[in-house]
């Protein structure tokens, strides 16, 4: 493949752009080499600036589930552009957009939409303490929510010592309000309770872990998570950003039957436009400004364009079996994937939740953090070079998830395995 326009645009990125990048990930530092330049996209395919085209499992790292310039987004936003991009007045769209998350998301009575993940999560947590009065957050190890400042935490020696920031510029002190414990462990959540409960404001968990690749909760692990911060009084964040419209449509706390406190979720709901949102009872969230005292605030919050990417993707994604199909696509892919690494004797864990999914160059099982970071991840830059010269891009990282949309149909699954078939060999 021809990488030479990429390769003056990197030249280029690099003199202006921190690491050439507007998100670290897309630097390719995990799989090594350097990242190509998208030109276009449209359905299930990317094509970059020398003309290569891939067939894309990242698709924005999730949002895009319907594929890359679906016409029914195209249109409606194009629309709501000739009407004006931003008021910072009250739209119907926004109403409408959290009238949808209402009628879906068990948990949501009331929502305050935003504009990406990171604010949804800083958000619910800062409204877990000003509701609970307490300070300490309980997260998961591995789990990502975000650049939040208070979540950029390792985890500390045990359930309930504190960590320590993972980046300078975390004041220690927001360390020191933040504990962390294992995915699928219910033991240590309960010491953690047992030992600080009182203290505890809230336990954000992704329910379906997407960020330590994609590892899904064991049975009843989400019920002992209720059962314990209903008898502390601690808040249950699910951080639904990846998980929610792609787990089902209520998300994974309708899949598995467990509702949170509070929910944030992103992507998926802002069809590829900046949006988040995070909701809850209105017990809850009307403590939020200007009802209640806990603060928060944003200039293009439910922006018309935004949101019309959003309802239009949510309108397409309501036709019943739209979503159903996304699964069944992946669950061929990972059947297709796990008999062509056995077949090359490659030991391999493929995982999936919904319309989401994970593989692991590694024995398995893998439960949590700690399992995920025994994969072999020079493996794994194999295997994404390998595919991506074979035209398939899968995250430039062993830890994320990958995903489908309603345009990777059998064409694409099937292009996806013969090139899998190839490269497998040479694993
Ligand atoms: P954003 O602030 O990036 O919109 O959302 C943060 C976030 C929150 N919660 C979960 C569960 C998430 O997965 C994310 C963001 N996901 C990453 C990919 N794993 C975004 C990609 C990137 O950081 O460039």
């Amino acid at each position: 493949m021809e990488h030479a326009r990429s390769a003056a645009l990197w030249q280029r990125a690099n003199e202006v752009l921190v690491g050439g990048v507007n998100s670290p990930v897309r630097a390719f530092k995990a799989v090594g080499g350097d990242p190509f330049f998208v030109a276009s996209g449209k359905g299930a395919r990317i094509t970059d600036v020398d003309g290569n085209e891939y067939i894309d499992y990242v698709l924005s790292w999730g949002p895009l589930i319907l594929g890359h310039a679906h016409p029914r987004v195209v249109e409606s936003v194009a629309k709501a552009l000739e009407g004006g991009s931003s008021f910072g007045i009250p739209t119907e769209a926004e109403v409408t957009l959290a009238e949808k998350l209402a009628g879906h998301v068990p948990c949501i009575e009331k929502v305050r939409l935003v504009n990406s993940g990171t604010e949804a999560t800083m958000s619910a947590i800062r409204l877990a303490r000003g509701y609970t009065g307490r300070d300490i957050v309980l997260k998961i190890e591995g789990g990502y929510h975000g650049h939040v400042d208070g979540l950029l935490v390792a985890a500390g020696s045990g359930p309930t010592t504190f960590g320590t920031p993972t980046s300078p510029g975390i004041p220690i002190a927001h360390a020191q309000s933040t504990l962390t414990i294992p995915f699928n462990d219910p033991d240590a959540a309960e010491e953690a309770f047992e030992k600080r409960g009182d203290e505890i404001a809230c336990l954000i968990l992704e329910p379906v872990a997407g960020n330590m690749g994609c590892i899904p909760p064991n049975a009843d692990y989400l019920e002992e998570l209720r059962r314990l911060t209903t008898k502390h009084g601690a808040l249950l964040i699910f951080d639904e950003v990846m998980t929610g419209f792609r787990v089902s449509m209520g998300g994974a706390q309708k899949r598995f039957g467990v509702t949170p406190d509070l929910v944030t979720l992103g992507k998926v709901i802002g069809g590829g436009l900046p949006v988040g949102a995070y909701g809850g009872p209105a017990e809850i969230m009307d403590l939020v400004s200007p009802v209640g005292p806990v603060y928060q605030a944003g200039t293009l919050s439910g922006n018309p364009l935004a949101t019309a990417a959003g309802l239009a993707t949510l309108d397409e994604l309501e036709v019943p079996g739209v979503l159903d199909e996304v699964e069944r696509s992946l669950t061929v892919l990972g059947e297709g994937m796990e008999s062509i690494a056995k077949e090359a004797g490659v030991p391999v864990t493929l995982t999936q939740a919904g319309a989401m999914a994970g593989m692991f160059f590694n024995e398995g099982p893998v439960e949590n953090y700690q399992d995920a970071l025994k994969s072999d991840t020079e493996r794994y830059a194999k295997f994404f070079h390998g595919m991506l010269e074979r035209g398939v891009y899968f995250a430039p990282s062993a830890f994320e998830t990958y995903f489908a949309s309603t345009e990777h149909v059998d064409a694409e699954i099937d292009q996806t395995l013969d090139a899998a078939r190839e490269v497998f060999k040479t694993l």
